[in-house]
């Protein structure tokens, strides 16, 4: 794909009555504007080929805990054998890519400053295998659009994303889409992501995506992040299963949903609004 440089861009525009251009200084207001026009933006350089390796050699171990646990056999009858949902239990590492600092200030920016985790799974496409997420899907697997982006996920790369290895394939703009386009539209306007190591790609959470079908002999990870406004159910229910693990006044609390959640009862709803679960702001 062929790139203008600024200069030959000639990025003078005819201006008519209440037509004005987006302003797009900081790295945020960039993500933020791919995000809304596009529905996808990537951060580069995210983190190093170290951390990579870290989080690759913590994800093998993982994933062969989980094996013995749940039953290869049973997992992959569950269409979740590609998948790790408990990761950030497990170690501190995952906890602390859930607070990623170039993440969450676009997430405060686009979905807003009270957003709390949906999810955090781990995507494995390993070699020959076609797995739940090759098929397109959105993550917030809904059939309308919204006016205000309400869910958004951040996609860490934790390898080389190649065509060879089945880099991740996106749809420019199927955000906005209520219905799934033409075979002819995906093939001509989709586009695969092949980035390295490092990046983490942002999409809104109706964008259309899916894994790409991996020919090496090597696996390849991603661990995929859904940031959503706080009044949508999360995959798991962090507050209960991180139970006494956290601390409920904190930052980590807040986005881990510890500050959304619904009263259990008609006694609880009537406590002090300032004391009740779903707290008072929080939208
Ligand atoms: O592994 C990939 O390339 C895509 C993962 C994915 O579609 C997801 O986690 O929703």
């Amino acid at each position: 794909m062929n790139v203008q440089t600024k200069n030959e861009a000639n990025l003078t525009y005819r201006e008519y009555p209440g037509f004005s251009q987006n302003i797009a200084e900081s790295e945020v207001d960039y993500h933020v504007e791919n995000l809304k026009i596009l529905g996808y933006s990537v951060i580069k350089n995210a983190f190093s080929p170290e951390k990579a390796k870290e989080i690759a050699d913590k994800l093998e171990k993982l994933y062969a805990k989980q094996d013995a646990e749940f039953g290869k056999e049973r997992l992959k009858e569950l269409n979740e054998s590609e998948v790790h949902r408990g990761l950030l239990v497990e170690d501190e590492i995952f906890l602390q890519m859930v607070c990623e600092p170039q993440v969450l200030q676009v997430v405060h920016r686009h979905v807003g400053k009270t957003s709390i985790l949906n999810l955090q799974n781990a995507s494995c496409a390993s070699p020959g295998a076609k797995h739940y997420q090759s098929a397109w899907h959105r993550d917030f697997a809904k059939d309308f659009t919204v006016s205000k982006c309400i869910a958004m996920n951040a996609f860490w790369c934790i390898s080389d994303f190649t065509a060879e290895n089945g880099a991740t394939w996106i749809l420019p703009y199927s955000h906005r889409l209520e219905d799934f386009p033409s075979e002819r539209f995906i093939i001509e306007n989709s586009k695969q992501l092949t980035v390295p190591a490092g990046s983490i790609i942002l999409w809104d959470s109706l964008l259309l995506h899916k894994a790409g079908f991996n020919h090496t002999d090597a696996r390849r990870f991603g661990v995929n992040h859904m940031y959503t406004r706080p009044f949508l159910k999360q995959q798991i229910d962090f507050p209960e299963y991180l139970k006494g693990k956290i601390d409920v006044e904190s930052q980590l609390g807040q986005l881990l949903g510890f500050w959304a959640i619904p009263p259990k009862s008609i006694a609880e709803f009537r406590v002090n609004p300032d004391k009740r679960t779903y707290r008072r702001g929080q939208g």
